[in-house]
């Protein structure tokens, strides 16, 4: 059994034409399905669908052999017990500190920094040297600094739209974002054949 674990909306929509590519085709839409466990069109092959951010977890605890996790996500995991192979090329955006148009730092004290990506949010300040306050939050970053919870953010951003419209800006680059196939570090040995098999027609389909 070859077991892969996606997160549904944009990652598991731009996976499909991959998954496609490689043969297989899920026997359900997760967008309206409640399973958890999807099969597809393969005996052998069968879907997962959890938390984007739950993705490298199942995938380095060997729960699953293979996932899709957006690169954002794998910084923040660290990438214990995972290969990463192939960039996928799909859901891509800019991981990026942002802050009320015009923001040019604190009236006093340290910056604050809201993101869920306290991780990266912590290297990046580190990095350059820079010590802040990281506070820990779950989504709805672009709120933080509308209600004087932090100064600025640290988030993914695509088209903007979400920062102009709570009157925040991007105001440093961090990383550019794609999600990447993830491989499970047992089970490219111990499934290397057909695993090989699969990131090949994966990899023809990116190119
Ligand atoms: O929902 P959950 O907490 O489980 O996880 P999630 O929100 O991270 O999952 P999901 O499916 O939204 O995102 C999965 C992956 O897609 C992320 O880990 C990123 O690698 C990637 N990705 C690409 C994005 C975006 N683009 C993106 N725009 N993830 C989130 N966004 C958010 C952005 O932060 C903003 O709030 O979408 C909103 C709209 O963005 P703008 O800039 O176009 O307005
Ligand atoms: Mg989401």
């Amino acid at each position: 059994m070859l077991t892969i674990a996606l997160s549904k909306g944009r990652i598991f929509k731009e996976t499909l034409p991959l998954l496609a590519a490689a043969g297989i085709n899920p026997a359900e839409d997760p967008e309206t399905s409640r399973k958890l466990i999807l099969p597809t069109n393969l005996d052998d092959v069968q879907l997962l669908i959890v938390r984007a951010s739950d993705v490298p977890t199942y995938v380095q605890w060997g729960a699953a052999d293979l996932g899709v996790a957006g690169k954002d996500v794998l910084m923040e995991h660290g990438g214990d017990g995972l290969y990463e192979p192939i960039d996928l090329k799909i859901a891509k955006c800019k991981l990026m500190v942002a802050g009320p148009v015009g923001f040019k730092g604190p009236a006093h004290g340290r910056l604050r920094v809201a993101s869920k990506f306290v991780n990266s949010t912590r290297a990046h300040y580190a990095a350059k040297g820079q010590q802040v306050d990281v506070i820990k939050l779950y989504g709805s970053m672009e709120l933080a600094p509308l209600v004087g919870l932090s100064d600025v953010i640290v988030d993914v951003v695509d088209t903007g739209n979400t920062l102009r419209a709570n009157g925040l800006e991007p105001m440093e680059h961090i990383a550019e974002i794609s999600s990447r196939l993830i491989v499970n570090r047992a089970a490219m040995k111990m499934k290397h054949a057909r695993i090989k098999a699969f990131m090949a027609l994966v990899e023809a389909a990116v190119a």
